[in-house]
């Protein structure tokens, strides 16, 4: 891109809420996506504050990006829609459902631009899925099934509470697997697959009591540790979801796969430049799966990064969503997920954790 080209950028002043790991994926992004997007926009992170209430009050912010821990998310993305102000939220939008509708509210009332990080839906090989199924390759949709493991929390001796570790505090948190982890592919289904009508679910809390880290007391732990459950589709598609943080060996393997009438596709997050297909169409004798490796200029969003052949990951999954962002907002059009979208899925961890209590199928609310 010429110099001349940066220079015309208009400039969004962002706030950002939150200084940990989001906080840092985020403001990532902010600086990168100018810099490998054509966007007519160009962020610009101010000045540090430490107070919320004081940045959702200064004029010159045009957006507040909340990356702080879920129980601050409602009560600055009100005020900051109040203010006037963008506002884009970390997910779980809320920490239930009745939080993030409050939400919702707040940012369509004030008719401003909402979005929420769900960031996986930006990997290049899931966005190349998503593509296949809008042109009807796989005919009906007979499964989905999707999984997050993780193995971070199996020691007895981490506490709970406080910096890095609030995701174990119930208090903070809201849930534990089911809102942190579940809720991504829980996202990530709605958009590739439609709305989920019913569920029947089961939750598990490995280790009772910790350590909290604010109070210095053995407490009562009132997370999931673990999150499972049976689902359908209004497609009629039949569903499995697991999310765990005690599947020991496994970091952050985030799976789908999706059966229907004519294909079927697999992807998963530790190999997350790659996507495998099986095209029932192919010639017989020849027919199998696919690992297709997901870096070609006419992938998406690859044409902006290096040459054929050479990946990207991780962090590329936020800058291709504030790009989105930035494109959308040029063209007075919203970028998915909207606050509306995350409220979707609150509607549905909301069902999980109730029908791991009732233990019985619980409807889910169309958002
Ligand atoms: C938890 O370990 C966590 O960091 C989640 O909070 C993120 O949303 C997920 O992307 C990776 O795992």
């Amino acid at each position: 891109m010429s110099n001349k080209a940066v220079s015309k950028k208009k400039d969004l002043n962002v706030g950002i809420v939150g200084y940990g790991f989001m906080g840092r994926t985020h403001s990532n992004a902010y600086l990168q996506a100018p810099r490998f997007f054509d966007v007519a926009y160009r962020p610009v992170l101010k000045s540090a504050e430490t107070d919320w209430r004081a940045l959702v009050a200064r004029k010159d912010i045009d957006l507040i990006d909340i990356a702080s821990p879920n129980d601050t998310h409602a009560e600055i993305a009100i005020a900051a829609a109040k203010a006037g102000k963008m506002v884009l939220c970390e997910k779980p939008l809320g920490r239930t459902a009745e939080e993030a509708k409050a939400m919702v509210d707040a940012v369509e009332k004030a008719n401003v631009p909402n979005m929420v990080w769900y960031n996986y839906r930006r990997v290049p090989a899931v966005v190349l899925l998503k593509k296949l199924l809008d042109e009807d390759r796989f005919g009906r949709i007979f499964h989905y099934r999707s999984q997050f493991l993780q193995d971070w929390t199996i020691s007895q001796d981490l506490p709970q509470g406080g910096e890095g570790l609030w995701r174990l505090d119930s208090a903070v948190a809201g849930s534990g697997v089911t809102g942190d982890l579940l809720a991504h592919n829980i996202d990530m289904a709605l958009w590739l697959n439609g709305p989920i009508t019913e569920i029947s679910a089961m939750t598990e809390t490995f280790v009772k009591q910790r350590k909290h880290n604010l109070t210095g007391k053995v407490e009562p732990v009132k997370i999931d540790d673990a999150s499972a459950f049976l689902c359908r589709f209004q497609n009629g598609s039949l569903a499995l979801f697991e999310a765990t943080r005690h599947a020991r060996g496994h970091k952050a393997l985030f799976t789908l796969e999706i059966n229907g009438e004519r294909a079927s596709a697999a992807w998963d997050l530790h190999d997350l430049h790659r996507l495998n297909y099986f095209d029932h169409c192919d010639e017989g004798q020849l027919r199998g799966w696919k690992s297709v490796h997901i870096t070609d200029g006419d992938h998406p969003y690859m044409k902006n990064w290096w040459v054929p052949g050479l990946q990207i990951g991780y962090e590329h999954t936020f800058i291709h969503q504030i790009a989105d962002f930035l494109v959308a907002l040029d063209g007075n059009r919203t970028a998915a997920p909207t606050f509306r979208d995350g409220l979707a899925t609150d509607y549905v961890t909301d069902a999980v954790l109730k029908s791991a209590k009732t233990k019985k199928w619980e409807a889910v609310p169309a958002a």
